[in-house]
């Protein structure tokens, strides 16, 4: 029997950012610089394909640090560690790595200026996330407030309404977040911050991408793990851009086939944490069931590279 006709969009940009791309690159070098094993401090990304690709090369993951032993070097993911784990790696004096993206760094310094200027912070992100607990951990206890939604903005308790300033999560939804940012300014007018948030330039051009391609597609599929702030806020965005059908899914496995039969289009993206080996896959597996045309949706073309750590560029 012929195979049914389906159009396949393809979003781009989809899949790593230069912040993964570097804190990979990391975890690789120190391994070639110190040999096996490497301690991790959490997933580097959140991404079983990677962590385990890793792992098989000799890395160990370890949510704490006081899991790892003092004389093996230890990397902290991208996602930024709360101030008192650097310092205790050096009160332990371990080899230790930061593999936090440039762009949480960022984050953290803005952070830190307020705190100087005397200003209290209201962080807009989701509780439990390593990135807020790690920008929350920059400064002292009650410094920086927590809020999530729009709705916890009227129940905010301030020090002083006049010495405020906001910062945000980097893989937040960009629309919600300008619904918040809104709330925090018509309550607190003489809230500091930055111009629009902190969400990153891959966050937002891979929303960017999907509202794109919704118009045209009958079911969206978001490659990436179910702990991935980022590829969460893809499947959000595609359903309220009007698909129908929005699923994130690990690999091609995940499909429920069923639930999408009959589709003429599907959209593919991936989070930034999820490698392109997992998307080849999805659109093998769709090429077995039907007969395959692809369309490239592409709103953006990145450029952005970030260093590694200079450690790991001299030699041994
Ligand atoms: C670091 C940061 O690992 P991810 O899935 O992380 P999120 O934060 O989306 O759960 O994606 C890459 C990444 C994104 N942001 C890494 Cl701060
Ligand atoms: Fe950095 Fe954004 Fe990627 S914060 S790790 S560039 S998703």
């Amino acid at each position: 029997m012929p195979k049914p006709p389906l159009k396949l969009y393809l979003a781009a940009p989809r899949g790593f950012c230069a912040g993964v791309d570097r804190a990979i690159k990391i975890v690789e070098m120190a391994l070639e610089k110190w040999g096996a094993p490497v301690y991790v401090r959490h997933e580097i990304v959140h991404n079983r394909y990677v962590v385990d690709s890793l792992r098989e090369q000799g890395a160990v993951f370890v949510e704490e640090l006081e899991e790892a032993p003092d004389d093996r070097p230890v990397i902290f993911s991208a996602h930024g560690v709360p101030k008192a784990v650097p310092a205790e790696a050096r009160r332990r004096e371990m080899i230790h790595i930061d593999a936090t993206c440039p762009l949480v760094t960022k984050v953290h310094n803005e952070a830190e200026r307020h705190h100087q200027n005397g200003l209290q912070i209201v962080m807009i992100g989701h509780a439990g996330h390593p990135e807020t607990e790690g920008t929350m951990g920059q400064l002292p206890p009650g410094e920086v407030l927590l809020v999530e939604t729009a709705g916890d903005v009227a129940t905010l308790e301030v020090r002083d309404p006049e010495r405020l300033a906001y910062i945000t999560q980097t893989t937040l939804s960009v629309d919600d977040t300008a619904a918040i940012v809104e709330a925090l300014r018509a309550r607190f007018p003489a809230i500091a911050g930055p111009r629009k948030e902190d969400i990153c330039y891959a966050t937002t051009n891979r929303q960017e991408a999907v509202k794109a391609m919704a118009p045209e597609i009958d079911a969206l599929l978001v490659i990436g793990a179910p702990n991935s702030s980022n590829s969460k806020r893809l499947v959000e965005v595609g359903a309220r851009a009007g698909c129908g059908y929005a699923q994130l899914v690990q690999r091609a496995a995940d499909i429920d086939w069923r639930a999408i039969d009959g589709i003429r289009s599907v959209g593919i993206t991936a989070g930034a944490s999820a490698p392109e080996v997992l998307v080849d896959e999805v659109v093998e597996a769709f090429r077995a069931r039907w007969d395959v045309t692809i369309e490239l949706v592409e709103t953006a073309v990145e450029r952005v590279e970030f260093k590694v750590p200079r450690v790991l560029r001299e030699p041994a």
